[in-house]
Formats: C-alpha cells, structure tokens, sequence
C-alpha cells in the first residue's frame, strides 16, 4: 500500500516564491490522488504489492500489460512528486562542490545551466516535467510528457521542475515564465548534490 509522504516543511514554507493553497492542494489532492490510482490498479496483483514505486517503474516491463499504462502514469506521479518536495526547500542553499564541477564542465557556469534547464521547462508543451538526469551517456536535460518518470529509462532524476498548470496556475495563472523565475529561489542544492553523488558513484 503506497501512502503520501510528508511534506519536509510547512505548506506556507515556500512562500512567496510558491504559495500556500498550492502547495496544499498539489500534496493533498494531486499527490494523494496519484497514489490512490495506483494502488487501484495493483490491487489485484500480489506481487507487485511490496515492491517500492521506484522499483515499480525500472521493472516496468514486468508489470502486467493491463496495468502498465495505469503504473506508468500513477505510480510515475507518486514518483515525481515524492522527488519534486524534497528537491524544494525554504532553506537557502547553493551547489555544492560535486554539482559546481559536474555542471560547469558540461554547462560552462551554473547560470548557464540555469538558462538551459529554464528553456526546457518553459518548452514542455502542456502537461508535464523538466528534468536533469544522469544516464548512461552522462548528464542531459529532457523534457518529459505527462508523468513519465526518468526510472522508466533506467536513468536518475537529478534536478526537476514540474510545469502542469497544478504547480503554478493560482499564482502565476499562465505564466509559467515567472514561476520558473521564482522556483529557482526554492531549490535545493543540498538535494541535487546528494543525488549527483549517488547517481556518479
Ligand atoms: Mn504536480
């Protein structure tokens, strides 16, 4: 049984940068109703029953045909949004050593990078995620439709934004530009290097 993990700072905490009744709803409502969906569709299948939603989604093409689309979707949202709360903090950081060195040898500089990962998430059309990720070939921004997780592919999330209209649309209303803005104030640098480390060790 998958259960909504708690937020690791209040729903105000990421004010003014992302408010309240957003981030209240996008836990309560949008995560919550992610997991119920997936615990529905592996209800009848034992032994997916304790398998974690990560191992879920990199052994996807084991996972019964009649439910993959369903885990793809749901237990991809769990996933991403399980990820998203921690790569978010009210605690100011800065990249630390590992993510400085990673990110200037393949961006130049942090604003660089910055720049980049901002004009892959202002093109996501519709619904869906921006996301640093390790992979085989090294690190790559990539935009992913709907939930799809970078577990799905085998790679690690590093970084990520998530740009449905759910995460911004009270405050920004469509303008996705000056939420990407202000998210920035929000990340956590402590978090990208704790899973750069992990990723390259
Ligand atoms: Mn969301």
């Amino acid at each position: 049984m998958h259960t909504l993990p708690k937020l690791p700072y209040s729903y105000d905490a990421l004010e003014p940068h992302i408010d309240k009744v957003t981030m209240e709803i996008h836990h309560t409502k949008h995560h919550q109703a992610y997991i119920d969906n997936l615990n529905k569709a592996i209800e009848n299948h034992s032994s997916l029953a304790n398998l974690s939603v990560e191992k879920l989604l990199l052994k996807i093409d084991t996972v019964p045909s009649d439910i993959q689309q369903a885990v793809i979707n749901h237990g991809g949202g769990h996933a991403n949004h399980t990820f998203f709360w921690k790569i978010m903090s009210p605690k100011k950081t800065s990249p630390g050593e590992m993510t400085l060195k990673v990110l200037k040898e393949k961006f130049w500089s942090i604003d660089v990078f910055k720049e980049e990962f901002t004009k892959k998430a202002m093109g996501v059309f519709g619904s869906g995620w921006a996301f640093l990720i390790s992979t085989s070939k090294g690190l790559v921004l990539k935009r992913h439709s709907f939930q799809n997780s970078p577990l799905l592919h085998n790679n690690s999330p590093i970084l990520g934004i998530d740009v449905w209209e759910h995460a911004y649309y009270l405050k920004y209303q469509n303008r996705r530009a000056e939420y990407v803005k202000a998210w920035w104030n929000v990340v956590n640098w402590d978090e990208v290097e704790r899973n750069l480390v992990k990723a390259l060790s």
